[in-house]
C-alpha cells in the first residue's frame, strides 16, 4: 500500500509535464493543422517561395527534402530541419519579410504579412 502513493505522485507530476508542452512546436501532424500557410521544403526549395498571412496568423515549414535545411526569418532562426521535420512562426507584425536558410543561403522565400 505504502508503494502506491509514490507512483500516483510521479504520475501526476508527469501529467503536469506533459500539458506543459506547446502543441505548435511539437513534430506531429497537429502542427499543421495551427498554419494559415504551409511551405514545403523539397529539392533545396521553398514551396510556394512567397505566401501572405496576416497580422497573428502561423507559417509551417515542413521539410521534405532528404537534406536538412533551416529557416532564418525575423530575427530568428529555426533549429536544424531534417526530413520530416516541421517548424512554425507566428507574424505579429505588417511587413514583408525576407529569408533564406541559414545552411543553403541560396535558398530564399518570402512571407508577406498584411
Ligand atoms: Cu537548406
Amino acid at each position: 500500500m505504502k508503494a502506491i502513493i509514490p507512483i500516483l505522485a510521479i504520475l501526476s507530476l508527469l501529467l503536469v509535464a506533459c500539458g506543459q508542452t506547446a502543441p505548435v512546436e511539437e513534430k506531429s501532424g497537429e502542427t499543421l493543422g495551427t498554419a494559415d500557410q504551409v511551405v514545403t521544403i523539397n529539392s533545396f526549395k521553398f514551396s510556394p517561395a512567397e505566401v501572405t498571412v496576416r497580422t497573428g496568423q502561423t507559417v509551417v515549414w515542413k521539410n521534405q527534402d532528404s537534406a536538412s535545411h533551416t529557416i532564418a526569418i525575423d530575427g530568428t532562426e529555426s533549429p536544424e530541419l531534417f526530413n520530416g521535420d516541421t517548424w512554425s512562426h507566428t507574424f505579429d507584425t505588417a511587413g514583408t519579410f525576407d529569408y533564406l536558410c541559414g545552411i543553403h543561403p541560396s535558398m530564399k522565400g518570402t512571407v508577406v504579412v498584411e
